[in-house]
């Protein structure tokens, strides 16, 4: 079965959105087959989003995701990765549809609220760094 690597954010925590968000992949049928609520070190941000270090974002995001609890889950499920990042919507608040979370929940660049592996091998590289 394919997994994802899924994080509610902090603002996410923080706005008690998080049964809301789980609910929604529970309802698409997915199963949450592990999963922790942590405050994730600037460590291991690093290397999950080691792809941006060069970002002219990267200092705001690495202090927006050690701000406060993060939920850690995998996720499975069929076709997952790609479902999930859709039910995300765009990066963009402004590209984001109504009816993802992105669109119906965030409205910043940086705070959007969740993050999903975007491909199988970001999946496993992401599961192998906070579930190690
Ligand atoms: N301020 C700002 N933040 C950005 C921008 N692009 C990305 N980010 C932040 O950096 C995170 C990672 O960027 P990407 O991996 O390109 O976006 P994504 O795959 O839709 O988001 P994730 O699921 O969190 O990885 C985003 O979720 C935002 O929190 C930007 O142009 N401006
Ligand atoms: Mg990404």
């Amino acid at each position: 079965m394919e997994k994802t690597l899924v994080i509610i954010k902090p603002d996410g925590i923080e706005r008690g959105l998080m049964g809301e968000i789980i609910s929604r992949y529970e309802n698409k049928g997915f199963k949450i087959t592990d999963c922790k609520m942590i405050k994730a070190d600037r460590e291991i941000l690093e290397k999950h989003y080691a792809e941006h270090r060069e970002k002219s974002f990267y200092g705001e995001l690495i202090s927006y995701m050690t701000r406060g609890k993060v939920l850690v889950m995998i996720i499975e499920g069929n076709n997952v990765i790609e479902i999930i990042r859709k039910m995300h919507g765009k990066t963009n608040p402004l590209d984001a549809e109504m009816g993802t979370i992105r669109g119906d929940f965030a409205n910043s660049a940086t705070e959007n609220v969740v993050h999903a592996s975007d491909s199988k091998e970001s999946a496993e590289r992401e599961i192998s760094i906070w579930f190690s």
